[in-house]
């Protein structure tokens, strides 16, 4: 039998609960009744961070409080620190220059190119690894993965221009896995799902010059032109903004989803569970975190192995119960239906339940403050992304040629851990909330009889006036699920659709807009609809990089009508946002043509240039541009008159 790995600790163990008792002796009850409220309105979250508040656990809450006030300059966007000469910063009248004399739309450009090429090349970087998965399943590499939608993989193929007669499907993988790396490299100057998009939508990208040509080509060039001395134009910098996000969104993410459905399936309409009561007393608790379904795949496998559930039961656990956290999570329920534990701003809260014998994570939206929280319970931090090693945690080197051995040995860790559970401190509130989740393009396509013609029918009578998808993150700028959810009722209420991903999808999943029965708060119109099919208003379309679903569902749409993208009466939102990656799909929705409100406003208004550009200038480049409207029920009007005047011009 061949041993299983052991893992090694990155820097030292964190055994030291570091509670801030000086600062927490300021707060009364009734204030910590204020702040839990202020910070949150996920139920299920509250007596958890009431708990916190009360013993002095800190909290990225507690952190952000401490950071305030935020610096003006970097709130504007006019700081510059990339090289030595400064650090500068823009203070009118007399200092307009940095030292090299980038003015400030220079400085707010090349910040936010910076952001954008960071949050393209981490999507595109997990795209990376799941088609280099497929290629190492093709080539003999790893034997623990399979093919589980071969006919995914064929039709994948045939748009990639291999032939696929009398192919093996291993065969298939090791062509589509290398055809789909060289994606990333320049040689070809393309990428083959930018034929997805409508042939007028494309013509726009070559004319404004913004047609990607290879994925990592541009993160490169991007980089590159951020370097002092090179990009001083702010309108090219930001062109190259957009370039850059469409090879992600049209190219690494696109790769991401179609490579993991693949492998792991492509996910079908199924029902789970939602909250932070996912966790059972009784059990051994393990939350995957992060992004990456490789791992989180054979972790499935793992837990359900005789060997690790007979371990568990022999130290007084009923079973084994495996949960999801972030987009690793939505992965995982997509395709699984496992229960999901939370999103962003939970990750701290579900380890002061007490009830979790170890948090398992691969890369990206992951606090390094973790080990921290987790020292002052049993609970391990478990790493496994050479990439993404983290103090304090236990780090695992996963690599996907050895990942059924290395699964069961994180499990197995997890599983001894639960002897050193405290039960009397275990505290899971409520129950947890039902949801139907699993809504791919081709689950979509299946529940309206086998093609998106219905769903065209349905908005051209009115009965659904038009789709927003409402995307990204959670930020401490605002309530906890706050903007997702008032969002998601404002725009259901007008008969709009709403399709989600990411955590705002979580945030409805919690609320309870992920249920057929939340048709009930829908507009007459859509709640008829919904009823109908039994699907929910709100519909849960993936994880992130499943972005590209929402991509290649307005394509369609846009393919059926013979027009480009943005003449479609559909829009993007994303309320809550706060990561590089999110800059990079929202850059993405605008230069596909896809009209999209913000409900944190980046840190560009030191460049009233910038503002202008990004808010009507693109516009005349690519049809479409950003509003920010931190109000949610403002952005929803902002939203549903977009959409009415699309209807208008389609004359719908
Ligand atoms: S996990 S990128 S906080 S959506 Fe994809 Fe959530 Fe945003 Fe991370």
């Amino acid at each position: 039998m061949e041993k299983e790995p052991e893992p090694r600790l990155v820097r030292e163990k964190l055994d030291v609960c570091e509670l801030d008792r000086a600062r927490m002796s300021l707060l009364n009850p009734a204030l910590i009744e204020q702040k839990k409220n202020e910070r949150t309105i996920d139920e299920n979250a509250k007596p958890i961070l009431e708990l916190m508040l009360r013993e002095g656990m800190e909290t990225v809450w507690d952190r952000y409080e401490m950071q305030q006030p935020s610096c003006k300059y970097c709130l504007d966007g006019t700081s510059c620190s990339r090289c030595t000469m400064g650090p500068c910063r823009i203070i009118p009248p007399h200092r307009i220059r940095g030292v090299c004399g980038a003015d400030a739309d220079l400085m707010v450009s090349r910040n936010l190119l910076d952001m954008i090429a960071t949050g393209a090349a981490a999507h595109s970087d997990h795209g990376r690894d799941i088609a280099e998965t497929l290629y190492l399943f093709g080539t003999g590499k790893t034997r623990d993965y399979a093919i589980a939608d071969p006919e995914k993989l064929r039709k994948v193929c045939m748009e990639y221009g291999i032939k696929t007669d009398g192919k093996k499907p291993e065969e298939l993988a090791a062509e589509l896995g290398g055809a789909m790396l060289d994606e990333y490299g320049m040689r070809k100057n393309t990428l083959a799902f930018l034929n997805r998009a409508p042939k007028a939508t494309r013509e726009i990208w070559d004319a404004a010059g913004i047609s990607p040509r290879g994925i990592d080509r541009e993160v490169v060039d991007s980089m590159h032109r951020v370097q002092m001395g090179v990009g001083a134009d702010y309108v090219n910098i930001l062109l190259q903004g957009l370039r850059t996000s469409l090879s992600d969104g049209w190219g690494g993410s696109m790769i991401g989803t179609e490579a993991s459905d693949i492998l792991f399936g492509t996910p079908t309409i199924t029902s789970s569970m939602m909250n932070l009561a996912v966790l059972k007393a009784d059990h051994v608790n393990i939350s995957v975190h992060g992004h990456n379904p490789v791992l989180s795949e054979v972790i499935v496998k793992a837990v359900s192995d005789p060997e690790l559930v007979a371990l568990a039961q022999k130290y007084g656990a009923k079973g084994i119960n495996l949960v999801g956290m972030c987009c690793t999570g939505n992965e995982l329920l997509m395709r699984k239906g496992i229960p999901m534990s939370g999103n962003h701003l939970n990750q701290e809260l579900i380890i002061a339940t007490g009830a979790l014998e170890a948090m398992v994570v691969d890369y990206q939206c992951i606090f390094p403050s973790l080990p921290r929280t987790a020292s002052c319970y049993h609970t391990h931090i478990i790493s496994t992304s050479s990439k993404a090693k983290i103090p304090g945690s236990y780090f695992f080197d996963f690599h996907a040629e050895d990942a059924n051995l290395t699964a069961k040995a994180i499990v197995r860790m997890a599983v001894e851990n639960y002897k050193n559970r405290n039960h009397q401190r275990v505290l899971i509130p409520g129950e947890p909330m039902p949801v139907m989740a699993g809504f791919s393009n081709e689950a979509i396509k299946n529940a309206l009889g086998g093609s998106f013609k219905p769903l065209i029918d349905l908005i051209a009578a009115g009965k659904i006036r038009g789709a927003v998808g409402i995307v990204g993150c959670n930020n401490p700028h605002i309530k906890h699920d706050f903007g997702h959810v008032t969002l998601a009722k404002e725009l259901i209420k007008r008969n709009i659709l709403v399709v989600e991903t990411g955590c705002a999808a979580i945030a409805s999943g919690k609320a309870g807009l992920l249920r057929p029965g939340a048709a009930a708060l829908a507009g007459d119109d859509l709640r008829e609809v919904c009823e109908s099919l039994k699907i929910p208003p709100v519909l849960h379309m993936g994880s992130c990089v499943d972005n590209s679903r929402i991509l290649v569902l307005a394509a369609e749409l846009a393919g059926a009508l013979n027009v480009p993208i943005h003449k479609l009466p559909i829009a993007g939102a994303a309320p809550e946002w706060y990561s590089q990656k999110a800059v990079s799909i929202g850059a993405y929705f605008v230069a596909s043509g896809v009209y999209t409100v913000l409900g944190v406003m980046p840190h560009i208004t030191g460049s009233p240039a910038t503002v202008s550009l990004l808010t009507s200038g693109l516009n005349d480049v690519v049809n479409a541009s950003f509003s920010v409207e931190p109000d949610p029920a403002k952005a929803a009007v902002l939203l549903a008159d977009h959409i009415e005047l699309k209807r208008t011009r389609l004359g719908i």
